[in-house]
């Protein structure tokens, strides 16, 4: 089977499974009425439904459609994209890389299994297909400063592994088949969000809450760690353009890309110019100082600049007065 009709661009219907909590915009973080992923107001509030196996927070419930949908559940998948006529497939299930080395086998399921559900649905229905990858999926014999997007890909850990294989397989099937896959490789994505947990980056997310709450934060990487990260609207950005880019100027079908590095000492520096007094204390722990030790510190993203225009617009002054001026926002609000 080859896809041959060209995936409309004009008026998709998207259909974005998983991870509604942790990397959704928070309503009290900037571009605030593009308050998920794909954005609604640009597409039809109509035309993005969101789903999940678990219960979205009430902002999302009133933002537009949400629906259950489990990716390892390949009849009821099949069905929501044909019911729901769904062009564009964006795929954010997946376990992280922490929670991942804790639950293999469930990693392995949803992470692997899921993944070849949704690959043989894009390309039964001929959908354009988003399915991120990460920093995650390089490992200690890549380049680490800076890992370009060509380069050996060995990780260490379940996650990085079904994301070297989501790659692989995703530019299998557009070489064979023509699936209009697409594939970016997100640094850290911070967000107000406080995430679920089960990510090696989410201390730069725990950091800002502690920070303003109890003024102290222990951190289970050491201080000198550094890892590529990006602010939540960056990414959203990246992603809703990189959707959007005609097929022609894509030489690559998984880039890099990159906003800013930084070090826990780095940002507990920043956000010190606000809140003088946070105390930061360092406990790393073995299994996730060892995923960072294996991470690049920076991102080659030359190719995705190049492209199709690729340009962050935070660095980590202008994160860390977002992520503290949003925090402060949503606890007056609750
Ligand atoms: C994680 O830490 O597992 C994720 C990632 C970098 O992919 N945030």
């Amino acid at each position: 089977e080859t896809c041959t009709s060209p995936t409309p661009q004009e008026h998709p219907r998207v259909l974005i499974t998983g991870n509604t909590q942790r990397l959704m915009l928070s309503k009290y973080q900037k571009l605030n009425n593009m308050s998920i992923l794909m954005s609604r107001k640009q597409y039809g509030t109509d035309n993005v439904i969101l789903s999940d196996i678990k219960k979205p927070p009430p902002h999302v419930v009133s933002s537009g459609p949400f629906v259950y949908a489990d990716v390892l559940d390949y009849k009821h998948l099949r069905e929501l994209i044909v019911n729901n006529r769904v062009t564009w497939l964006v795929h954010y299930s997946a376990l992280l890389s922490a929670v991942g080395e804790a639950n293999v086998a469930l990693a392995r399921k949803i992470n692997i299994t899921g993944l070849h559900n949704v690959l043989d649905l894009a390309l039964e229905n001929c959908l354009r297909l988003f399915v991120p990858s990460t920093i995650g999926a390089f490992g200690p014999s890549s380049p680490r400063d800076p890992a370009p997007d060509l380069c050996v890909q060995r990780p260490r850990t379940i996650y990085g592994v079904s994301k070297v294989h989501g790659e692989l397989m995703g530019e299998y099937l557009h070489h064979k088949y023509g699936l209009d896959f697409r594939c970016l490789r997100y640094p850290g994505v911070i967000s107000v969000n406080t995430p679920p947990g089960g990510g090696t980056t989410d201390y730069a997310v725990q950091i800002f809450h502690d920070a303003l709450s109890t003024g102290h934060h222990e951190c289970y990487l050491r201080p000198d760690t550094r890892l590529p990260m990006m602010h939540i609207s960056d990414c959203h950005r990246a992603t809703v353009e990189f959707m959007q880019a005609p097929e022609c100027q894509l030489s690559l079908r998984t880039y890099n890309i990159a906003a800013m590095s930084f070090t826990p000492e780095e940002v507990a520096q920043e956000i010190r110019k606000h809140l003088p007094y946070l105390k930061v204390t360092y406990n790393p722990d073995s299994v996730r100082q060892t995923i960072a030790d294996s991470w690049p510190v920076r991102f080659d993203d030359s190719n995705a600049r190049r492209d199709w225009g690729w340009a962050p617009v935070f660095g980590l002054e202008e994160l860390v007065s977002d992520m503290l001026r949003s925090i402060r926002e949503k606890r007056t609000n609750e």
